[in-house]
């Protein structure tokens, strides 16, 4: 999508650091972001899958020569690498100017009771506790400058828990409670806390959360028209690319035929 000149003015030598960059929502904010600025802007991309993030970066710098690029291998789930990842950035892109808190994700859908340790510790581990590390961590930068902006990735399984989201609804409802503190926290500074909430978006979230039963992961998006990844980089590279003195605090974005957690249209 063309965000026009004042977008590109906006977002100009930016360093965004995105996290899980190597497929879906943060593949697709990486290509938004870079289209946005027509290549100036500098991009962190990091994930667990470095192949994908290299193929990602390869197809960048295709199409927008002047792009700069860092690629990293990391997990935002492995707490004690995150400030040496951060500290140890290279110099040109140690200065970062917008964090896409992207990395996240649902595992399983058991009632509770039945739902396995290692899927609560995953869902925890990822979704809020690498979430709230790596914004402590970058925090201290955007308080220097007094600018930047945090941008979270929430759900409406954050506003509206639903059966089988006994771990992932309140890991989202975490990360809502998390931006709003840290808005009122921040208050008094230019940096900006925006949270985005998607519905339904079909990606890779179903494939990882019905760990790899394909046919379930349809199901979930069967007969519905839902929202892709690029519907949802839109609506992140809009809002940062607003004045700085406006700020898109929530968003909730539902494909047409999405009206709650668990109210879908189905044409079949
Ligand atoms: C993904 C949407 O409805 O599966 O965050 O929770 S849902």
């Amino acid at each position: 999508m063309s965000y026009g000149s004042k977008a590109a003015e906006r977002l100009g030598g930016k360093i965004i650091l995105i996290t899980g960059a190597s497929a879906g929502i943060g593949e697709a904010t990486a290509r938004e972001f870079a289209e946005a600025a027509n290549g100036n802007v500098k991009l962190i991309l990091t994930a667990r899958r470095k192949d994908k993030l290299d193929a990602l970066a390869n197809s960048l710098s295709e199409t927008y020569p002047n792009i700069k690029l860092h690629v990293a291998e990391f997990d935002v789930s492995k707490l004690d690498t995150i400030a040496p990842f951060v500290a140890n950035l290279p110099a040109e892109f140690s200065d970062i100017d917008v964090l896409i808190n992207n990395a996240g994700k649902a595992l399983g859908r058991d009632p509770v009771g039945e739902i396995l340790t290692e899927d609560i510790m995953g869902m925890f581990q990822t979704n809020v506790l690498g979430l709230i590390t790596l914004t402590q961590t970058v925090l201290p930068i955007f308080k220097a400058k007094n600018s930047g902006d945090i941008v979270n990735l929430g759900s409406i399984a954050g506003r509206d828990p639903y059966p089988g989201g006994g771990i992932y609804c309140p890991t989202k409802a975490a990360v809502k409670s998390f931006s709003h503190v840290l808005r009122k926290e921040l208050i008094n500074t230019r940096i900006r806390v925006l949270e985005v909430d998607p519905g339904n978006v079909e990606t890779e979230f179903s494939i990882v959360r019905f760990k790899n039963d394909i046919s379930k992961a349809k199901d979930v998006y069967k007969g519905t028209e839902p929202l892709v990844a690029e519907d949802i980089a839109e609506i992140i590279v809009f809002g940062v690319t607003r004045k700085q003195n406006t700020v898109i605090a929530e968003t909730l974005v539902f494909s047409t035929n999405q009206a709650s957690a668990v109210h879908l249209y189905r044409n079949e």
